[in-house]
């Protein structure tokens, strides 16, 4: 994995500072588009914002996507990030992109399993969404048209089941493919855009009927509480070392004491000799 920093602390800060940033204010829900490069992100976010022929974010077969970009629908705020794991100055982009959201869209690539970096990245977002996580991140299994129907039923399997298993948690998960819906629109065939299943998604996301004032809450909610937890654990290891050098400085004087005891008591009985002093 692509470091996104020097130490957890600052990552955890990092992070932090970007959820607490965002304005409490009522207002569209920003759905983002996150996942690893290639994945069919920008191309998902043209297809959900109607951009058929004329992109509003820019796709290509090697990584494209390098800033934050939004489009503005009636309902929603669409936002696209760049790829995870790429680098790590793009990795921070994308951190920002996630604190944004009050839905993410995990974007996957029918190359198998979700691979281990991707777990590592759902588990993050899974945490700071609280108890909106089930609910408020969607797994996106894209490109669904480059392999059998059988084989991406049996990804879309697998991947809830890495959910289930290693995050405990069962997000709602949609097989789409892209190309099938611009396919569809552009020559009017309505099996083609049906088998998109584009549509599910997009009615979907409709009937969560977002509060992004609520979820923007609780992803500040979560934030401070990991920090707080971390300023604890950092509190408690201090209190730790300074018991511990407390208990060196002890026992690095112990020589010293006895030979001052013995010098005490020999001074005392050497006195005791000469009476008149
Ligand atoms: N066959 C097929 N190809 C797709 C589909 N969706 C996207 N692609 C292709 O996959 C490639 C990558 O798509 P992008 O949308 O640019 O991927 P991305 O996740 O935004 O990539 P980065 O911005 O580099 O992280 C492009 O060549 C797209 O045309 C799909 O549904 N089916
Ligand atoms: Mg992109």
């Amino acid at each position: 994995m692509a470091d996104v920093s020097t130490s957890p602390h600052a990552s955890l800060l990092h992070k932090a500072d970007a959820l607490l940033e965002q304005q409490l204010a009522p207002g569209k829900p920003v759905v983002a588009a996150w996942g690893l490069m290639n994945a069919g992100k920008s191309f998902l976010l043209n297809m959900l914002t109607n951009h058929i022929q004329t992109e509003c974010f820019r796709t290509n077969d090697i990584r494209e996507t390098a800033e934050l970009k939004e489009c503005e629908t009636e309902d929603f705020i669409f936002l696209d990030t760049p790829g995870l794991d790429a680098n790590n100055a793009d990795d921070l982009i994308a951190l920002q992109g996630a604190a944004k959201a009050d839905i993410v869209l995990f974007v996957h690539q029918p190359q198998g399993e979700l691979e281990k970096i991707e777990i590592d990245f759902l588990r993050q977002l899974k945490d700071s969404f609280g108890q909106y996580a089930e609910q408020n991140i969607i797994l996106v299994l894209s490109k669904a048209d480059v392999e059998s129907a059988e084989s991406i039923a049996a990804i879309e399997k697998r991947m809830l089941e890495q959910c289930r298993d290693d995050l405990g948690f069962t997000p709602r998960c949609y097989a789409l493919s892209g190309s099938r819906f611009q396919a569809g629109v552009t020559q009017k065939q309505d099996g083609l855009i049906r088998a998109s299943h584009l549509f599910d998604l997009a009615q979907h996301l409709d009937a969560l009927n977002t509060d992004a004032y609520a979820v923007k809450r609780e992803r500040q909610r979560v934030a401070i509480e990991e920090i707080l937890a971390e300023f604890m654990q950092a509190e408690h290891a201090l209190q730790e070392k300074q018991a511990q050098i407390h208990q060196q400085i002890n026992s690095g004087f112990q020589p010293f004491n006895t030979i001052m005891t013995d010098f005490r008591g020999w001074m005392k009985n050497t006195l005791k000799k000469f009476p008149a002093v």
